[in-house]
């Protein structure tokens, strides 16, 4: 197919509501991905500057609050237990324990923390148990994340009146790729967990992983997924796949990073308002790949010594390297504004 000259979404209407939000076609997004290189970056860019201005990068730091021993089969996971990583389960920690956390986060500059556990879903009395974990990082003045799984209706509320600012769920991949990865529970139970957290009126933190063996058409049809949800994500992360000893996905063939590249700023495009986050697989990229997919619309990075089982670039080299680029941090604009 060739790259239309105009590549703009139309436009839908949410029933009972005055807000519009552009209905992104397969088409439309396939021909992003094939225009040339420069011009997509090009408009990226382009977009990356209307939308966000002051061209700041926001540093989210993660928490492994229960590790390990998921009954789930997502074959791209160290925490399944069904798989020989090296992985070692652990009970939910303590209050003390994430607060701890909370406020190195805090002191190395982070903006948000975000509580991971590797269940399917969470029982109500974990759910109990995290809303004060919740309450304790909000007052430390962070944004707060949480991703435990799926979701009812008034797990979704209570976590929202604890304060939970957003929720991470991930789409992963394509509906049709889905399978492929996962068994354990269908697309249709993401979109309804998504939907839950929705209604009770949290942001929505959702995005999946690229490398895992789909097909170019597949990464346009996820990208799709996401920029048409209605509204789409506030924040976007878009994971590189990790390849772990032991899972189903170890020895899967690496992706082409200009791939990688183009999809972070497809994303951009088309859902120009989202933080979009350059997630897992940071340490496997390297600087000069980090630095395009900056330079593609990515306005967010996990920030921390380690991601949830796997390793992350240390923090001083994510200063570091910000500096070197010139980029700023969400932290230290609002303390510019404040001066
Ligand atoms: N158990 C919860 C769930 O699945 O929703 C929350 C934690 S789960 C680890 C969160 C996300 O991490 C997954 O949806 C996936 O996108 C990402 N992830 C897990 N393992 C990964 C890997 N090896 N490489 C890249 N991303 C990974
Ligand atoms: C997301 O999309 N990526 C993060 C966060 N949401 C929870 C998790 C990445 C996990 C990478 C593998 C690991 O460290 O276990
Ligand atoms: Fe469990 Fe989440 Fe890992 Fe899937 S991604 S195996 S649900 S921890």
């Amino acid at each position: 197919m060739s790259a239309s000259p105009s590549i703009s979404p139309l436009v839908q209407v949410k029933p009972s509501s005055t807000t519009t939000y552009p209905i992104w076609t397969l088409e439309q997004i396939a021909a992003l991905f094939e225009l040339p290189f420069h011009e997509l970056m090009f408009r990226a860019q382009e977009t990356h500057r209307q939308y966000f201005p002051g061209g700041d990068v926001e540093l989210a730091t993660l928490l492994s609050i229960k590790t390990g021993g998921c009954p789930e089969d997502c074959g791209y996971c160290p925490q399944a237990a069904r798989y020989h990583t090296d992985v070692k389960a652990t009970k939910l920690l303590d209050l003390d324990e994430v607060l701890e956390a909370a406020r190195a986060a805090k002191a190395a500059g982070s903006n948000r923390f975000c509580m991971g556990a590797a269940w399917r879903e969470p029982k109500d009395r974990d759910v109990e148990k995290v809303a004060a974990m919740i309450r304790g990082v909000k007052e430390l003045g962070l944004e707060t994340c949480a991703t435990l799984g799926m979701l009812e209706p008034s797990q979704a509320k209570a976590l929202r009146d604890a304060g939970l600012d957003f929720y991470n769920h991930n789409l992963d991949t394509s509906e049709d790729f889905y399978p492929n990865v996962i068994q354990t529970r269908s697309y249709q139970d993401r979109l309804d967990t998504l939907q839950h957290v929705r209604d009770a009126g949290m942001s929505v933190c959702c995005g999946g992983i690229i490398g895992m063996g789909e097909s170019r058409e597949q990464r346009v049809a996820f990208i799709a997924r996401l920029a048409n949800l209605n509204p789409y994500p506030e924040s976007v992360p878009i994971n590189h796949l990790v390849p772990v000893a032991g899972t189903p996905l170890a020895d899967q063939a690496k992706l082409d990073p200009l791939e990688f590249v183009r999809t972070i700023a497809v994303a951009r495009i088309t859902m120009p308002n989202a933080r979009v986050r350059l997630s897992a697989g940071r340490q496997e990229l390297g600087k000069a790949v980090q630095a395009m997919c900056f330079q593609a619309g990515a306005n967010s990075i996990f920030y921390g010594d380690q991601l949830l089982t796997t390793g992350n670039p240390e923090a001083l080299a994510d200063r570091q390297l910000l500096a070197e680029l010139g980029l700023k941090t969400k932290e230290s604009c609002k303390a510019e504004v404040q001066v």
